[in-house]
């Protein structure tokens, strides 16, 4: 088995909602950082983002992974229209302990995280050995909400 680590973003709809059922389908998951609320980076104006890494014991390869994270993506009904557009939900390979992949359609570990506090900063919640030596490079505001299963419970609660 192999740690490997997902990252999650929506900014379109039930943000939380979207997060949660997301989680709640990858059944080789073992830990979920703290929700991050966070501003767009790139793209046209947009809302901001609820950002969560996701940590999985697994035997699934990158690739394997990839095909589950766009299966993620497309029960979210997920649109793709612009690069880096508002979306429901996006779902993104970062790392897999031990593999390295430079394919035209998958690139692990993801070439932009460590650019990105919205990655790196729950990342590092999970995995302080691929956070260690990172530095902000003032990628915007990346605000702790709470812990996983605090903003599940409250999402159920109807709270948001
Ligand atoms: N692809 C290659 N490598 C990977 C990988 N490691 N994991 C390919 C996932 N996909 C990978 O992605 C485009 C293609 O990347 C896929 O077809 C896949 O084969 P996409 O999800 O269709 O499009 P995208 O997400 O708009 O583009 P891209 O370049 O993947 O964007 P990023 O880098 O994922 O950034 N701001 C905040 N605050 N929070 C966010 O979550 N996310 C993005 C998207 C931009 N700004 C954000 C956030
Ligand atoms: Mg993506």
């Amino acid at each position: 088995m192999t740690r490997a680590f997902l990252g999650l973003g929506s900014n379109l709809g039930d943000r939380m909602g979207f997060l949660k059922d997301a989680v709640a389908a990858i059944d080789d998951c073992v830990a979920v950082s703290g929700v991050f609320e966070t501003e767009p980076v790139g793209g046209p104006e947009q809302d901001h983002y609820l950002n969560v890494v996701a940590e999985l014991d697994t035997d699934r390869s990158a690739r394997d992974l990839l095909e589950l994270c766009q299966a993620l993506e497309a029960s979210a009904g997920r649109v793709r229209e612009v690069r880096w557009g508002p979306r429901t939900l996006d779902v993104d390979v970062l790392w897999v302990d031990g593999e390295t992949v430079e394919e035209p359609d998958l690139v692990v570990p993801h070439p932009r995280m460590r650019e990105r506090a919205f990655v790196m900063v729950p990342l590092g919640e999970l995995a302080p050995d691929l956070f260690a030596g990172w530095s902000d490079p003032g990628t915007g505001g990346c605000q702790r909400l709470g812990g996983w299963d605090e903003l599940v419970s409250r999402a159920q609660e109807g709270v948001s």
